[in-house]
């Protein structure tokens, strides 16, 4: 039981989470849980956070300024069930002494295999293919159409090389792919995976017949996958995207899969999701997930108790593992 003195610590849950998680919320503070899966407006999230010690929420809802500024002196943290935290005022929340946590590690594993299938799926046409037989539109067989891309043996890029990056790298060199990698800085030699390190996003983009976003979205990366940078590219690669909707440049993406220029892409992400940029959905050479990286069982409820360990570190007294706000 988490508690201040007597006092049971009192916690809110943005959203409905794995049921192992809820249950260890009850048992150990006074929860105050979303049963649904309807997003708290920000009126509901300021009047339920009235007298509440910390809050436990997920990139889904977003605590920029107007929410975090109005917050009552009473939380102290918040804790995002998610490695991603551009959700939150981190500036801000620090200045008023709110501790801020995320939940890396634990969803390495299940994004860098999400990655992989976004690579299979968008360059052997996993998702035409798919609907190709559901429709009933299979046909006579032809030696000569349909047909997909190789992966095995291609130049694979890799933008930003953080654990997930690393755990995509090792998972590349399996189809003997030739590896690079764009990174602020390069990584010790032993995480790279044998993958070459560009110091310019531009200097890796030519060695890329499959580029794969694993980066933060920060003001840095958000819209670098733009036309620029996609004509760097050879003719015909494919973009796949684990990481953040906002990374790409929307109108630039699509207008290079509808050139050619790229030859498909697999998406898990989107600006603005779940209301993407209906162009994606008319496109034929797109594989597209609804945002599942870190979706399963295992996954998700590790997410959750992972967040909840740095809350009850934080009110032991604590550094949390996971803490984003400095000291
Ligand atoms: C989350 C994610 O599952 O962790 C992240 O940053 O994007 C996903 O894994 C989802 O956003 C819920 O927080």
């Amino acid at each position: 039981m988490t508690t201040t003195g007597a006092q049971r610590l009192r916690l809110l849950a943005t959203r409905r989470m794995m049921p192992d998680v809820e249950a260890r919320l009850a048992a150990s503070f006074d929860v105050t849980l979303n049963p649904t899966d309807t997003p708290l407006t920000r009126v509901e999230v300021l009047a339920r956070t009235s007298g509440i010690d910390a809050i436990l929420t997920c990139s889904l809802d977003k605590f920029g300024p107007d929410y975090v500024g109005e917050l009552p002196a009473s939380v102290r943290i918040i804790a995002t069930h998610s490695v991603g935290y551009e959700h939150i005022d981190i500036g801000l929340a620090k200045a008023r002494r709110i501790a801020v946590t995320n939940t890396p590690d634990v969803l390495t594993e299940a994004t860098a295999d999400l990655t992989l299938l976004l690579i299979l799926g968008a360059a052997r046409g996993a998702s035409w293919g798919d609907r190709m037989v559901r429709e009933n539109r299979w046909g006579e067989p032809s030696l000569i159409s349909p047909l997909g891309f190789d992966v095995s043996g291609r130049r694979f890029g890799i933008l930003g090389m953080g654990r997930i990056g690393q755990a995509v790298a090792r998972r590349a060199r399996g189809f003997g792919m030739a590896l690079h990698y764009h990174s602020r800085r390069p990584v010790a030699d032993g995480l790279a995976h044998g993958a070459t390190y560009h110091g310019r996003f531009a200097d890796m983009l030519p060695h890329c017949d499959f580029l794969s976003i694993n980066c933060t979205s920060t003001p840095e990366t958000r819209g670098i996958v733009n036309a620029a940078n996609l004509a760097l590219m050879p003719w015909g690669a494919i973009l796949v995207n684990s990481s953040r909707g906002d990374i790409v440049d929307d109108d630039s993406v699509i207008g290079a899969l509808q050139s050619g220029q790229l030859a498909a892409a697999g998406l898990d992400v989107f600006k603005g999701e779940p209301n993407i940029d209906p162009r994606y959905r008319s496109l034929d050479n797109v594989f597209l997930l609804p945002h599942l990286g870190s979706a399963t069982p295992a996954t998700r409820s590790a997410m959750g108790h992972r967040a909840i360990d740095n809350i009850e570190a934080f009110f032991r007294g604590e550094r949390p593992r996971d803490l984003l706000t400095g000291d």
